[in-house]
């Protein structure tokens, strides 16, 4: 089945926040900030920016009227600067005009008085000033202080990971307009429409059920609307509060990478054990996290980097250590693995620096260190039903890793200029919520009298296709069209209390919300055919209920019609909650995860030499789909994820400088991934995997784990800039752009 957006997106239907039709009046908001990172505010001059031709009001946080707050982990985010700045781009306030151009000219006559205080932006040293959001933590298995004397080959090493932009195509933005009584609508591009309600609630003091925050999708969110949606949607509707007016606030692209946090940068260190059976025994790993200004999601990714620290390999002796740091920064959230990939890249790293000191492949010290059925995490789970092993194996013979290490021996051993390099890169992450709680979701279903199916959940559309695989549940489950069904915008009217599209787990949740929604409903349905056709068992299929023989049948809109007519209620409400999944923080022990996704890519690259310059010449793939619900779908999601991870690993690099200004604040300065950068081979293979029941239909989630593989650009452009420039061994720090290619090409041994 298509996705069910494709023909609008392709003919520019679809509609996005800044494309529903303005009402008569509608206002426009624009937020301003101030020229420094960290000061305490001693004075705002509003006056010659308020008599401005078209401004109609400027607001700040004395015109709140609740509270100036909108964090949700910790309290320590306000929606509008007050007192102090914490990140250059931290929003003080908001002007109001009749046109957008208005409020641009009025932003620059803003007065600002500030003292300056000292900006810290390195997490390393937010923490020697004890600046850390929550306190450390530490997963541990086996004793770590026992192994290292066992050990026949030891490595240590520092890794350093740059953030990430968002780059969602559509920018952070809201429209808030008035109903009666105090009541809000609020159109949001976010991932968590009850995260916005709730925040609009705390700001505007009065309760949740004033406030209708509605979704119908948004342009890409990547994680970047998991939390930092929330202050767009909550001034503007302040501020239709305030001015009685419709408002609309969409972000210019430069104000969004200017303001909005990114992937959390990480600066970790790492000393890794091994025996000379290449397998590990110890692995220790220590995580300072640059969280930026403010917690935002930081404390939760801190945790799934922990839970991901030793990827897809079990090691009997662990410690690793997290660190949240307190930097003034934007703040840095949700990202596409969520601290998952920077976990990773770690024990990656580990892994590639002891093969390079014992001198073996890196790909032997993995193979030997792969997952396996009843192996325990570091956090306590039993792993079971695990695709590590043999994800690996069809990866190594589908594309013949030997001929691959062959090739690149034989390219290189006959090219001065360019040099080949290959990385195997497995995955494995966890799928759930970290935070138990937060695994739930609830389905409405209608089904109108003339047999068609509306169906809301909680889930948001933002490209995934979660949209699509709920239709082919609701159609699936009655047995009828995709065209009888109708996904509806997702709406805090219609579902309460739901948790954000987030995690990957978007499609398994809803789904299963809402198949116990249509299950219920069928079996309603099924009591009156049973009776209509007097038999004891009916069939669902093609639009038609047939008793067992299929002899005797009717209609699906004769059966509602049917329904209908006896009273019998045609809309279901259910809710699902992931049993079985629970974990305890005191112990840093449980079973936190439904199940976990694994997979194995291999990886090619090819460096040119002379001007350091590379291309990822392939990325061929075994994923464990589990039973893929949608096809297309999924390898979109797959492609997708690569292609960013590559553009993190390589090339998109954030630039503050040592004020904390970001350098980086357009698209002509931060470089992502264009189709010259796509790798010219992306082959996926699905693995034969029987899925998870706790997968809708066994179709395992796929949003989040493809990032993952992209790990491997950095070590297969690695091992070609070694091979250039025999026994350098470059300190390890992505992305690995070509600036920093072209410097280890023609180093001195770096570490
Ligand atoms: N795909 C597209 N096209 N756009 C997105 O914003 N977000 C990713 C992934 N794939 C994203 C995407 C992220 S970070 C997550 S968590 C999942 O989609 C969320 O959707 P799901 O839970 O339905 O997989
Ligand atoms: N968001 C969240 C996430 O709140 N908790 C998670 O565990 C998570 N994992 C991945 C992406 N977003
Ligand atoms: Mo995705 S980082 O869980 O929004």
């Amino acid at each position: 089945m298509i996705n069910i957006d494709a023909k609008n997106h392709v003919s520019g239907k679809s509609v996005y926040v800044d494309d529903i039709k303005e009402i008569r009046g509608t206002l426009f908001a624009l937020p301003f900030d101030l020229p420094t990172a960290h000061a305490k505010i001693t004075g705002l001059d509003l006056s010659s920016a308020r008599t401005l031709p078209g401004i109609v009001s400027i607001l700040t946080a004395k015109d709140i009227p609740g509270d100036n707050q909108i964090g949700v982990a910790v309290p320590d985010e306000p929606l509008f600067a007050d007192k102090e700045v914490h990140f250059s781009g931290q929003t003080a306030g908001i002007i109001i005009g009749v046109t957008e151009h208005a409020c641009r000219l009025a932003r620059r006559e803003i007065g600002f008085s500030f003292e300056q205080l000292t900006p810290v932006t390195c997490p390393r040293q937010a923490m020697k000033q004890g600046m850390l959001i929550v306190p450390p933590r530490t997963f541990r298995i086996g004793n770590t202080d026992d192994a290292w004397s066992r050990c026949d080959h030891i490595v240590s090493g520092t890794v350093e990971i740059n953030g990430q932009e968002h780059i969602y195509m559509e920018t952070q933005g809201s429209y808030a307009y008035l109903k009666e009584d105090g009541c809000i609508f609020v159109a949001s591009s976010t991932q968590a429409p009850t995260a916005v309600q709730w925040a609009i609630a705390r700001v505007l003091g009065i309760e949740m059920h004033r406030i209708e925050v509605d979704t119908v999708r948004i342009g890409g969110g990547f994680g970047g609307k998991e939390d930092q949606a929330t202050a767009w949607a909550v001034m503007a509707a302040l501020a239709a509060v305030k001015t009685g007016m419709p408002v609309k606030l969409i972000l210019h692209r430069m104000d969004d990478i200017r303001m909005t946090g990114k992937r959390n940068p990480y600066s970790s260190d790492f000393r890794i054990g091994l025996g000379n059976d290449l397998k590990i025994m110890a692995y220790e790993v220590t995580h300072y996290q640059n969280a930026g200004a403010s917690a935002d999601l930081s404390p939760a990714i801190l945790e799934r980097t922990l839970f991901h620290s030793t990827n897809s390999y079990c090691i009997p002796n662990v410690t690793a250590t997290a660190y949240s740091c307190r930097t003034n920064l934007p703040p840095n959230t949700a990202f596409r693995g969520f601290g998952g990939p920077q976990g990773m890249f770690v024990i990656e790293s580990a892994i590639v620096r002891a093969a390079e000191t014992i001198g073996v492949s890196p790909d032997e010290i993995q193979k030997a260190n792969l997952i396996k059925d009843g192996d325990e995490m570091p956090y306590g789970q039993v792993m079971q039903e695990t695709h590590a092993t043999d994800s690996w194996a069809e990866a190594e013979r589908r594309y013949s890793l030997s001929e691959v290490k062959n090739r690149v021996a034989e390219f290189n051993s006959h090219s001065d200029t360019h040099k080949k390099g290959f990385a195997v890169q497995p995955i494995c992450f966890g799928i759930s919520f970290t935070n138990t709680m937060m695994n739930h979701a609830r389905a409405l279903v209608h089904i109108y009298k003339d047999g068609s199916v509306v169906v809301s959940t909680g889930a948001v559309e933002m490209g995934q296709g979660v949209n699509t695989k709920l239709l082919q549940v609701a159609s699936a489950e009655f047995g009828i069209s995709h065209e009888r069904v109708k996904i509806e915008s997702t709406n805090t009217l219609r579902i309460a209390n739901t948790s954000p599209t987030a995690a990957s787990s978007g499609a398994d949740l809803n789904g299963k919300a809402l198949k116990i929604a249509c299950t219920n409903l069928r079996e309603r349905l099924a009591e009156v055919a049973k009776q209509t056709l007097e038999c004891e068992e009916v069939v669902f299929a093609n639009e038609t209920i047939s008793d067992n023989t299929r002899k005797k049948s009717i209609s699906w809109k004769e059966l509602v019609n049917m329904a209908q007519q006896q009273r019998v209620p045609l809309s279901e409400h259910s809710h699902y909650a992931t049993p079985g999944i629970h974990f305890d923080r005191t112990k840093e022990k449980g079973h936190p995860f439904a199940y976990h996704v694994y997979g194995t890519a291999i990886i090619e690259a090819t460096v040119d030499c002379l001007r350091g310059t590379y291309l990822i010449d392939s990325v061929r793939i075994v994923h464990d789909f589990g039973k893929s619900m949608n096809a297309d779908v999924d390898h979109g999601q797959i492609e997708g994820g690569v292609v960013q991870g590559i553009g993190w690993m390589t090339m998109e690099e954030v630039m503050f400088d040592d004020k904390g200004k970001l350098l980086t604040s357009a698209l002509s300065t931060y470089k992502i991934p264009d189709i010259y950068s796509v790798p010219a081979v992306i082959e996926i293979h699905h693995l034969d995997s029987p899925g998870s029941d706790l997968a809708i239909y066994k179709s395992k989630a796929v949003g989040e784990p493809p990032l993952m593989y992209a790990l491997g650009a950095y070590f297969a452009i690695r091992k070609a800039v070694q091979a250039f420039n025999k026994g350098a061994e470059p300190a390890i720090s992505v992305p690995y752009t070509p600036e920093k290619v072209l410097f280890d090409l023609y180093g001195k041994k770096t570490l």
